[in-house]
Formats: C-alpha cells, sequence, structure tokens
C-alpha cells in the first residue's frame, strides 16, 4: 500500500513536468543504491516460523531482521538482488525467484527438510522442469498458499559464476584505526576520511578505537600488538580490522626506502600471521603536495579508501569462514 501510494506519487510528480534527474545527479543517485528487500507477510507465527526454519536449511545467510513489539522480520540474503517489473501476464504462479547454481541438489535439500519435519512433499515440491527461457526450474510451496521458485540457467553463456565478495556494511563491526603523527597535516585527513568512510557504513563509534602513533616506522608494532590482543586475558576487546595510516614524504624523509619497506613489510606481516585484515593507509608520496591530493584534495582520500577495504575484508573473511558460503564462487 506504501509501496503503491509512493509509485502513484512518483508518476503524479512526472506528470506534472517535473525535470528528469540529468546524467551528473543519476550518477548520485545510483552511487546512493545499496540492495533491495522484499518483504513477504508470512500469516500465523506458526508459518513464520516453518518459513524461516525452511530458509535456513537451504543454506541462506541469514540477515540481521527485527523483532519488535508490533513485528518481526526473519531476514535471508542473497549475493544479488534484481528487481522486474512486468508488462501483461506475469509469466509464474510465484513473485519470487531464487536463482542457484546447482538445481537438483538445491532440491534435494528441500525434500530432505520436508522428510525431517515428519512429511513426504508431494504436491509441495514441483519436478524440475525446462523453462522456455533456457534454464530449470521446481517450485516449492513450504506453507499452503506461499509458492518460491528455484532455477538455474542451462545456457552455458548465462549464469555466470557468482564470486564471493566482501559487503560494504559496518554495523557490528569492531575496527582499530592506527595513524602515525608524522606529517600530521596529512593523517589527521586520512583519520577524518576513515572515520567517515566507518561511520557512514554504519559501524558504531564506541567501536571504533584510535591509536596514534609517532611515525609511520611504529605503525606495523601497534597493529600487531591491536591484533594479538584477546579479551579473554582481561585486555580490551578484539577487533575484526585494522586501518593504519601514515604518510611517508621521500624529499623529507631519510632512508626513505628502508622506512617503507619496513613499514609495509611489518602491516603485511601481522597481517598474514593474526588473520586479522589490516588495510594500508600509509601514503608514500615524491612532496607534500601529492600527499595532500592523495588526503582528500585532488585524488580522494586513501584513508577513506583504506576503511573501506576493511570493511570489505572483514565481510569476506566472516563469508569464507563461514560453512554456508563454502565453494558458493565455484
Ligand atoms: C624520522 C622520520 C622521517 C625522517 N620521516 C618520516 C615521514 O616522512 N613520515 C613518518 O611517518 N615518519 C617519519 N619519521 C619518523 C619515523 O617514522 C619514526 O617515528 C621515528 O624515526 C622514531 O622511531
Amino acid at each position: 500500500m506504501c509501496a503503491w501510494n509512493l509509485w502513484r506519487g512518483w508518476i503524479i510528480l512526472q506528470l506534472k513536468g517535473s525535470r528528469p534527474a540529468g546524467p551528473g545527479e543519476r550518477d548520485r543517485i545510483k552511487a546512493m543504491i545499496k540492495g533491495i528487500s522484499f518483504l513477504r507477510p508470512a500469516g500465523t507465527a506458526a508459518e513464520y516460523d516453518r518459513l524461516a526454519a525452511f530458509f535456513s536449511a537451504l543454506g541462506f545467510t541469514p540477515g540481521s531482521g527485527w523483532n519488535e513489539e508490533l513485528s518481526r522480520g526473519a531476514s535471508f540474503l542473497a549475493p544479488l538482488g534484481n528487481l522486474e517489473i512486468v508488462e501483461g501476464e506475469m509469466p509464474l504462479s510465484t513473485d519470487v525467484l531464487i536463482e542457484v547454481t546447482q538445481l537438483d541438489a538445491v532440491r534435494e535439500v528441500a525434500i530432505t527438510w520436508f522428510r525431517a519435519q515428519g512429511e513426504e512433499p508431494a504436491g509441495q515440491i514441483s519436478a524440475a522442469t525446462e523453462t522456455d527461457w533456457k534454464s530449470r526450474m521446481f517450485t516449492v510451496e513450504p506453507v499452503a498458499g506461499k509458492v518460491f521458485a528455484f532455477w538455474e540457467w542451462t545456457d552455458p553463456l548465462k549464469g555466470k559464476p557468482v564470486a564471493v565478495e566482501g559487503d560494504l556494511s559496518a554495523e557490528g563491526m569492531r575496527f582499530a584505526i592506527v595513524a602515525a603523527r608524522w606529517n600530521a597535516v596529512i593523517t589527521d585527513r586520512l583519520l577524518d576520511g576513515a572515520l567517515d568512510a566507518l561511520l557512514r557504513s554504519g559501524a558504531a563509534r564506541r567501536h571504533i578505537e584510535i591509536v596514534r602513533v609517532p611515525g609511520a616506522w611504529e605503525v606495523p608494532a601497534a597493529a600487531r600488538t591491536i591484533a594479538e590482543r584477546v579479551p579473554a586475558f582481561g585486555g580490551p576487546g578484539a577487533v575484526d580490522a585494522i586501518i593504519t595510516l601514515g604518510c611517508l614524504i621521500r624529499g623529507e624523509t631519510a632512508h626513505y626506502e628502508a622506512i617503507y619497506n619496513e613499514v609495509a613489510r611489518g602491516i603485511g606481516q601481522s597481517q598474514q600471521e593474526t588473520g586479522i585484515p589490516h588495510s594500508f593507509g600509509v601514503l608514500t608520496c615524491e612532496t607534500l603536495e601529492q600527499a595532500l591530493n592523495r588526503a582528500g584534495v585532488k585524488a580522494g582520500n586513501k584513508g577513506f579508501e583504506a576503511a573501506v577495504a576493511a570493511i570489505e575484508m572483514v565481510s569476506l573473511r566472516r563469508k569464507l569462514l563461514d560453512d554456508n558460503f563454502a565453494g558458493e564462487g565455484a
């Protein structure tokens, strides 16, 4: 109802002759779009529980969901979202289509789930059949009236492998930012950029620990100490990722190469030996002007970029360590 009102409102605006978004504005709006959610009323509490159990059993990654006074929601994530507007007759009896890579295996899991409930699925799971659009499909009705279609491409040129990738939501993640004080005019800007990226991506301020060290040389040691922190021993909490920030300027730095190599090696080694993602935001520049450009003036803010990389790596790491995702990218 609400969506319809919004949609209708939008049409009315168009008819009144509002100016269409220009290319720059369209790009800006495009960059803001993050994902699509479809809401399906479950009916009764028992049907809610049954649907939630069914989709969990199929290996969907759980989303955050909600449990409030007026409603609760079970959320299930898929790597890709796709909103399709249909004109004319709907080609299927359901509007939820779930693309998979191994249709028969998914169907087996669905059958096994019904049997685990003490039921023999007869009418609830259809046979997997060819469609007229180079794909195979079966439908399943875990609760009466709620039909879901599962399908896979049979056309080898379609259905390209879906890569496992990290998401860019930092909600619930914990970070440490280790920033050098040397060249603070630059590193303060990198720090601002990193904080901006984390907060805008949903991290809570209380989950971001900022650590300042004298210079880039000291960054690896501080990062390593944080990465090895074990909360069980009474220390402060462990973090999901560490964002390292610093600035080395060749013209002003004696033994520039030696320092740079050691800083890069130390940060890399800490990451590899602890398994905690460390993103690299240590600038190596020829001049102060070049450093300023990379700290938000002309060439983006490398602190922001390092924070985004850290978020993505935390998310990716969680997926790679999650049994439900293993092998999904193959
Ligand atoms: C000593 C020094 C120099 C010459 N240049 C830089 C630099 O450009 N950027 C930076 O972050 N730190 C520099 N440092 C300081 C060293 O990193 C280190 O803090 C000191 O040598 C003390 O160990």
